[in-house]
């Protein structure tokens, strides 16, 4: 789907200028041979996968989703689950996303409410009928040469509801919460819903994944230098950034520093983006017009016959410190 130039996006600190984004491009995963998709995510850092999943399975999760968290009064009333409308009457602060502080610290409408959220990534219709889906897993196996045996989906996974308004995760590459593996994982996010061009999806900085492998190695070289174990050095990186791992949270500012565009899109439920170990992203604010609140999952896939970092097997919790 082209995407419309000329409404504004927004990120973190700001709209995006006319020419500081292009389009993410899709490609059709039932004609577009495996060899072509694969040197597409080489090349390209992503592999944006139009309709890859029944979109009935998929709303089928994010309406259990929704359903689950209704008696918090995040959703517009007499409005269908499914649909996931904020209602737009109450104060966003009742409702913080997943890892944002700790829950004791909350009042108890949002400590209910982030409740609920952490408690959706063990239900079936999440963990199991999402996470695991057969044509996912059957194709990640294929797509990645690891076979069924060794593809191993991480039991790790992000389930974000993004409110209409409020902060977007910053500009990041997944290597930095990953880094006790190899670079190899890969990432799946998966929006359950549609998202808007102006709804608060993923976006993804042209060429980052060159980039971020830059970063890495410029973050090494400093280890290095200052004399850091490699056991030291794996915690050590983050003290380059941000203390939530993330480069930046200004993917404006990032973009014009870098001379890169950010590519985006609108999502459809069905449709899922792969992107490599080094490839930067972040996530636009939502200014979806009619409240929809922005439902999406981040799940990797790793070689189990590799190294692979293992704090990430088991399940999300909060302060869990990875
Ligand atoms: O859903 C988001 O806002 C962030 C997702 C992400 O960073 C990822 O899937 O790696
Ligand atoms: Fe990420």
């Amino acid at each position: 789907m082209a995407i419309d130039l000329d409404e504004p996006i927004y990120v973190n600190d700001g709209p995006l200028r006319p020419g500081e984004y292009a389009t993410l491009e899709p490609s059709d995963p039932a004609t577009v041979p495996m060899d072509e998709l694969r040197r597409r995510l080489k090349d390209n850092g992503y592999l944006y996968l139009k309709g890859i999943l029944p979109r009935e399975d998929v709303l089928a999760s994010r309406r259990a989703y929704f359903r689950y968290l209704e008696p918090s009064g995040v959703l517009k009333p007499g409005s269908d689950p499914v649909d996931g409308i904020f209602d737009a009457s109450k104060d966003v602060a009742e409702f913080p996303g997943i890892g944002v502080g700790r829950l004791e610290d909350m009042a108890p409408q949002a400590q209910d409410f982030v409740s609920r959220a952490l408690d959706a990534h063990t239900q079936p219709w999440y963990a199991q009928d999402l996470c695991k889906h057969p044509v996912l897993l059957d194709f990640m196996a294929r797509f990645t040469g690891w076979g069924m045996e060794h593809t191993l989906p991480l039991e790790r996974t992000l389930l974000r509801n993004n409110i209409p308004q409020t902060k977007a995760i910053g500009v990041h590459y997944d290597q930095i919460f990953l880094r006790y593996g190899e670079p190899t994982s890969v990432t799946v996010w998966v929006p359950m819903g549609d998202v808007d061009q102006r709804g608060g999806g993923l976006i993804y900085l042209e060429g980052g994944h060159l980039l971020g492998k830059h970063f890495e190695d410029e973050f090494t070289t400093k280890a290095k230098a200052n004399g850091l174990t490699d056991e030291e050095a794996k915690s050590a990186f983050n003290r380059n950034m941000l203390s939530s791992g993330v480069l930046t949270d200004g993917p404006a500012a990032f973009g014009r520093e870098h001379g890169r565009r950010w590519l985006v899109t609108g999502y459809e439920a069905g449709d899922v983006v792969l992107h490599t170990t080094y490839m930067i992203h972040a996530s636009t604010v939502n200014h979806d017009k009619n409240h929809v609140i922005r439902l999406a999952t981040d799940l990797r896939f790793v070689d189990s016959s590799r190294p692979w970092d293992e704090r990430w097997g088991e399940q999300f919790r909060l302060g869990d410190g990875v």
